[in-house]
């Protein structure tokens, strides 16, 4: 009887972790050199992307082309910016100080 409990206890852990948010992704751009550190990046619809800011002396930030998703404010060295992907798409933004000096990226959500 005891085994039979503990069985269906791990079972009920198991499907519980399946359905836990647990399984999205965190990725990862850096914002280093006035560019965007991978500048193209895919990942699945609930990944987060944390952009890092490793440029010691300038700011940067995320704008994204599509006005509806908010951008971040100024970040700056050692800070992060966080968005959750909910739906697939392309995703293109910029930084604004260095949009001319070609810091652009992309997020594709699949
Ligand atoms: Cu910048």
């Amino acid at each position: 009887m005891k085994v039979n409990h503990l069985n269906i206890l791990l079972l009920a852990a198991a499907c519980i972790s399946l359905s836990s948010p647990a399984f999205a992704d965190e990725v990862v751009v850096k914002m280093k050199d006035w560019l965007f550190k991978p500048a193209a990046i895919t990942i699945k619809a609930g990944d987060t992307v944390v952009w890092v800011h490793e440029d010691e002396d300038d700011p940067h930030n995320v704008i994204f082309e599509d006005a509806s998703i908010k951008g971040s404010e100024t970040i700056k060295y050692g800070k992060q910016f966080k968005v959750v992907f909910d739906k697939a798409g392309e995703y293109k933004y910029y930084c604004r100080f260095h949009r001319d000096n070609g810091m652009r990226g992309v997020v594709i959500v699949k």
